[in-house]
C-alpha cells in the first residue's frame, strides 16, 4: 500500500493481506498521532476507550454523533486507517447504515459492528451479554455493505456468542451468517485468559474470510500462534488508554501530596506537547500569511 492510497485501501490491505498485521487502541487526537509516530500501520478507535476518556461507561452513553467527533480529531492528525469499533450500529439497520456514511465523510477507514443489542456492555465486564438475532444481525452487515461508497470501506462482523456463553457451533454458524451477508472479516471475541477457544474456532473457520482478534484477556498467548493460525489482524485494544489513566493518577496524587512540581521527570517537557500539537507549522505558516 503506497503513500497515496487513500486509507479505505490501506486498511482492506492490513485486513486482506495474508500476513498478520497489527492496530493499536487511541481515544482522540493526540492518542492518534501518538500511535501513527510508533510505527502502527492502523488504528482501533476503541468504545471502551473512547468512552472513558470521556468519562461515561461503555454501553453507548456517549451517542454516536459525539463520538464521530473525536474520530474527526483522530483523522485529523493521522494519514494511517482508522477502523472504528461501532459497537452494535447504535440502531437497526438504518441506524447502522447511516453511521458507515458518515464514517466515510470523515475518512474513516471502516468500523466493526458487534452482534448484540443497543444499548451494549462492555465484552469484559461480567453483567449478562443478549446476543442479535442472527438473521437481524446479518441484513444490518448487508445494508452497510450496500450503502457504503467507496467499495474498499471494511465492515468487521464481531462474533460475541463466546462472550455470551455460547459455543463453538454458535460462533461458527453466525460467523458464516455474517460471511454471507457480505462483511470483509469477522472478529472472533473471548474473554478467556487463555487461546483455547478461539484456536478451536480458528482451526474449524479455515481461512473462510479473514479473522481479528482482540487479545486483551489472553494476552500470554505468543504472538507466533496468532501467526501460525493465520490470524489477519491483532488489536491492542486499550492500553493507550490504561497507560494515561496510571500516568494521571501517579501525576496528580503526586503534585497533591507535595505541593510543588519537583522530581517529576517521567513526564513529557511542554516543548513535546508543542511538538505533538504542530506549533511549529503555525509558526512557519504566520511569516507567510500574518
Ligand atoms: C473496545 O476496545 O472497546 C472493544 C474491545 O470493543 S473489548 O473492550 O474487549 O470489548
Ligand atoms: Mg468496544
Amino acid at each position: 500500500s503506497s503513500l497515496f492510497s487513500k486509507r479505505t485501501t490501506k486498511l482492506k490491505h492490513l485486513i486482506q493481506s495474508k500476513e498478520l498485521e497489527f492496530i493499536m487502541e487511541a481515544h482522540n487526537g493526540l492518542s492518534a498521532l501518538i500511535v501513527q509516530e510508533a510505527g502502527f500501520k492502523g488504528i482501533w478507535a476503541s468504545g471502551l476507550s473512547m468512552s472513558a476518556q470521556l468519562g461515561v461507561r461503555d454501553c453507548n452513553e456517549a451517542s454516536w454523533t459525539q463520538l464521530l467527533e473525536v474520530l474527526e480529531f483522530m483523522a485529523e492528525r493521522t494519514t494511517i486507517p482508522i477502523l472504528m469499533d461501532g459497537d452494535t450500529g447504535f440502531g437497526n439497520y438504518n441506524n447502522a447504515r447511516r453511521l458507515v456514511r458518515k464514517l466515510e465523510e470523515r475518512g474513516i477507514a471502516g468500523v466493526c459492528f458487534e452482534d448484540k443489542i443497543f444499548p451494549k456492555r462492555n465484552s469484559l465486564g461480567d453483567g449478562a451479554q443478549e446476543l442479535a438475532n442472527i438473521q437481524e444481525f446479518s441484513n444490518k452487515i448487508k445494508a452497510c455493505k450496500d450503502h457504503q461508497r467507496d467499495k474498499d470501506f471494511q465492515i468487521v462482523a464481531r462474533c460475541e456468542a463466546f462472550i455470551a456463553g455460547w459455543g463453538l457451533d454458535s460462533a461458527l454458524e453466525r460467523c458464516e451468517a455474517y460471511r454471507k451477508a457480505g462483511v470483509d472479516a469477522v472478529l472472533i471475541h473471548s474473554k478467556k485468559s487463555d487461546f483455547t477457544e478461539i484456536e478451536q474456532f480458528l482451526k474449524a473457520w479455515n481461512n473462510r474470510l479473514p479473522v481479528v482478534l482482540v487479545p486483551t484477556n489472553y494476552y500470554k498467548t505468543p504472538t507466533e500462534e496468532f501467526r501460525k493460525n493465520n490470524v489477519s489482524l491483532a488489536i491492542w485494544a486499550n492500553h493507550n488508554l490504561r497507560a494515561s489513566v496510571k500516568a494521571m493518577q501517579d501525576t496528580s496524587k503526586q503534585i497533591f501530596e507535595r505541593q510543588n512540581l519537583l522530581g517529576l521527570d517521567q513526564i513529557a517537557s511542554v516543548k513535546e506537547v508543542f511538538r505533538l500539537q504542530n506549533e511549529k507549522g503555525l509558526e512557519e505558516d504566520d511569516k507567510k500569511y500574518l
